[in-house]
């Protein structure tokens, strides 16, 4: 009968990339057998390395800014914002948050997992108000490698409302684990004098976004020296004495 609706359970269906379904419905008695089929394409979230970089392009009201990512269940398992409100106004426009780029890093649990990034405004009017520096409201998600997996920004004024949720951003499998550092991200590394008796020094550009570790290794595999350089610093200089057998690690700290 036109009008009946009746749920039906179909399973679970496994896909292992971009898959498309084919929904045929048979009844006694049709009439018309021409709309009997639809065809739906899944695709697979993007896959994610466990740490992401998350860049917000704010607007002018940025304490009514904030955003979480969700996991299937329905858990929040990252957030961050509001941010800060500027004086420009009775709103809070304007001050330090307003009309800019405000950068997360994220290490998501280990597991597979399929997560949904959620971007509010408790204003209830989005991201509209001034001229961003790159011309758009929103938000991208990268992985720590620099991937794009998700580019969320919109030209122009962005009036999602109370909030704008993109269903199933990105997933991870479990074992993408890795934190390394995207190539030549750090660059222009030297040691010297090399061998040294007494000083050593060690010059860098960190060009990653995140912390890194400088960590100083003897000959039996004992971590004899840890310095946080941080990640603003684009030059850092480490000094250790003693060691002259050694070996240098640079790592990220996320
Ligand atoms: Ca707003």
């Amino acid at each position: 009968m036109l009008g009946d609706l009746q749920q039906v359970n179909v399973g679970n269906v496994s896909v292992s990339g971009a898959t498309t379904l084919d929904i045929i419905v048979t009844t006694d008695g049709d009439a018309d057998a021409a709309n009997n089929a639809i065809q739906k394409t899944i695709n697979l979230a993007e896959l994610s390395s466990l740490d992401l970089h998350i860049d917000i392009f704010t607007d002018v009201y940025p304490g009514e800014t904030s955003w979480k990512i969700v996991n299937e269940s329905g858990t929040t398992v990252a957030s961050g914002g509001p941010y800060q409100e500027g004086t420009d106004d009775q709103w809070g426009g304007g001050g330090p948050d307003a009309l800019t780029t405000k950068s997360h890093t994220v290490n998501l649990p280990s597991a597979t997992e399929c997560y949904s990034f959620v971007l509010e405004d408790s204003f209830g009017d989005g991201l509209q108000y001034g001229t961003p520096p790159s011309g758009s409201f929103g938000y991208t998600i990268s992985d720590i490698q620099g991937s794009m997996l998700v580019d969320m920004t919109v030209a122009g004024a962005w009036d999602f409302g109370n909030s704008t949720t993109r269903d199933a951003a990105l997933r991870t499998d479990g074992s993408s684990t890795t934190t390394a550092i995207k190539e030549n991200a750090i660059d222009n590394l030297g040691v010297y004098p090399n061998p040294f008796t007494t000083i050593a020094t060690v010059n860098f550009n960190n060009n990653t976004g995140i912390d890194a570790i400088i960590e100083v290794v003897n000959m039996v595999g004992q971590v004899v020296y840890t310095e946080n350089v941080g990640r603003c610093i684009r030059t850092a200089k480490c000094n250790y004495r003693r060691y002259f057998f050694y070996c240098w690690y640079l790592h990220d700290k996320c």
